[in-house]
């Protein structure tokens, strides 16, 4: 496996960890610091440097192909060498290289981020130190992941440096041969002592061996050919440390872990259960519809009637009927459906409450105190009182007990005026001219005169009947259109609290349909982990 594909998979699995509604938050916890180490061990794997040495002899250009490789003059060329007997160590900043360092070697950081992956270690030339220092050559090489055998093309037949170079590759097992400064030959002649070159190295059992041939000055294309192979080496090297480091197999066993404490099927059937319970709850909306309001509160007709009469607006004599005739009627409004078992709705809903207990029991859901029959008595104790119910009416028919008001004086007012004018004497009708305040005075005055003849008395004691009639009547007809007026305000109510029951039920339900549908998504995405 890749290591981008390696890198992947522990941010898939990090993110999946964060995210997951399955995990209880303890166990969430524990994985994601495992998750670090684990992409802790994994960078550190991938930072690991490749350690290349560069041995040849004397001027063959080891400090300019590191210089080429660095693409700045990280290293001085020839004669400018500091150190003629000691390995110099390029590395970048403050890779640890340190803990590799030993009185053999310089250490030299550099700040060039194309090489930041790999140390580059520039031995002294071989011809004259390496071989006085063989015991030297041999310890630090052991530490390296690649040699480059680095020879000119007058020197790349030293017979002496092929057997030197055969020893030390014993140890090695990447390493590639370099001649440089080819732009000072042939093209033809390139071929030709690459050709000889395999031969002696076969001679001296150095078989398929990667021979570069470029140069580091002029930069052809050969060049990036060696910098290629390198930076290819440097990946497998990268991909050696992260088997190393078992992070693959980690990973591959942790998820098996988790995927053995995940039921996936039971969270499939849990979804399932918890849906047809939804469905199940829908049901309760169309058979509680009818006398939710009955169950809430049994007083609820009495309860909107009163508030409509109270809001009703009567002049007295129709206001005291519509007390009298109220209190005589002993005014029991009677329910609109017929008698219900109010215990029904607990049974249902402590049904659907059974059926999610074991679900509410995960440790990945929060809520672990969903019950809707809790929700069903809070709901119903909010609208227990009668006096709450009503006044979600609002101001319902205030017109209409307007125009009530009106009637009543309108109907009142006739017999009053008719008995005033029959008084006055009809027969007596004045003339326009006569009309002023004298006459008026005068009609008044014989009017109350008359009240107090059996004529008068008649009259008065018509009208009192008359009006007692027509109040008994208006507060009769008032009454009816109440009660029918209730009746329709009831059914209303009760389907607009139905409605309200079921949004704050389906409310409480969702959180844990949610949870199952995520919980489910979770399950598929743990399952695609390769
Ligand atoms: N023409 C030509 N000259 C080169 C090439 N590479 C290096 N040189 C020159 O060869 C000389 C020696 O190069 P260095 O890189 O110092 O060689 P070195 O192997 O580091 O030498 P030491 O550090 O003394 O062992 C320098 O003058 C370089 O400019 C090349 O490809 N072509
Ligand atoms: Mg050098």
């Amino acid at each position: 496996m890749s290591s981008e594909k390696v890198k992947q998979n522990i941010e898939a699995i990090q993110l999946w960890l964060q995210d997951n509604v399955i995990l209880s938050d303890e166990r969430k916890e524990q994985y994601v610091q495992w998750c670090e180490d684990l992409t802790a061990k994994f960078e550190a794997a991938c930072q690991t440097p490749l350690k290349i040495g560069l041995i040849g002899g004397t001027g063959v250009g080891k400090s300019t192909i590191i210089n080429s490789l660095a693409g700045a003059e990280i290293s001085v060329t020839h004669n400018e060498r500091p150190y003629t007997n000691k390995v110099i160590v390029y590395h970048y900043l403050d890779s640890p290289q340190s803990q590799t360092a030993n009185e053999h070697m310089i250490s030299c950081k550099h700040d060039r981020q194309d090489i930041s992956h790999i140390i580059l270690f520039d031995f002294p030339d071989y011809d004259s130190h390496l071989f006085e220092h063989r015991q030297m050559v041999q310890e630090v090489s052991k530490q390296l992941d690649i040699i480059v055998w680095v020879a000119s093309p007058e020197k790349y037949a030293d017979q002496a440096m092929i057997h030197m170079m055969s020893e030390l590759l014993q140890s090695s097992q990447n390493y590639c041969f370099v001649l440089n400064k080819t732009d000072q030959l042939q093209q033809d002649e390139t071929a030709q002592i690459i050709g000889h070159w395999h031969i002696l190295l076969r001679q001296n059992n150095i078989i398929e061996v990667p021979i570069f041939s470029f140069s580091a000055l002029n930069h052809d294309n050969t060049f990036y050919d060696f910098q290629n192979w390198l930076f290819k080496k440097r990946g497998e090297h990268e991909l050696k440390e992260i088997t190393r480091a078992n992070i693959d197999n980690q990973i591959q066993l942790k998820t098996k872990q988790i995927r053995q404490q995940i039921d996936c099927k039971k969270i499939a059937q849990m979804r399932n259960d918890l849906n047809k319970q939804m469905n199940q709850l829908n049901t309760f909306d169309s058979i509680r519809q009818k006398d939710i309001l009955e169950i809430i509160s049994p007083d609820a007709l009495t309860a909107i009637h009163e508030y409509l009469s109270i809001q009703s607006r009567f002049i007295w004599p129709i206001g005291l009927s519509f007390n009298v005739m109220g209190r005589l009627k002993q005014v029991r409004m009677k329910n609109p459906v017929n008698q219900v078992s109010t215990g029904s709705g607990d049974i249902f809903l402590k049904t659907i409450d059974d059926a999610i207990t074991h679900i509410q029991t995960h440790p990945g859901v929060s809520d672990s105190n969903i019950s809707l029959l809790d929700t069903y008595k809070h709901f119903i104790d909010q609208y227990q009182d009668p006096r709450q119910i009503s006044p979600l009416l609002g101001k319902i028919g205030l017109i209409q007990s307007t125009y009530f008001w009106l009637k009543q004086w309108v109907f009142m007012s006739i017999p009053v005026f008719l008995c005033i004018i029959y008084l006055s004497g009809i027969d007596q009708v004045p003339s326009v001219e006569s009309i002023g305040i004298g006459s008026f005075l005068v009609g008044c005055f014989q009017i109350i005169v008359k009240l107090f003849q059996p004529e008068g008395l008649v009259a008065m004691i018509s009208l009192l009947f008359i009006e007692i009639f027509i109040s008994m009547q208006l507060a009769s007809q008032w009454h009816k259109k109440l009660a029918k007026k209730s009746q329709d305000l009831y059914q209303i109510l009760s389907r607009y609290l139905c409605k309200q029951l079921m949004i704050t039920l389906h409310d409480r339900l969702q959180p844990l349909i949610d949870w199952a549908k995520q919980a489910q998504l979770d399950c598929d995405k743990m399952n695609a982990f390769d």
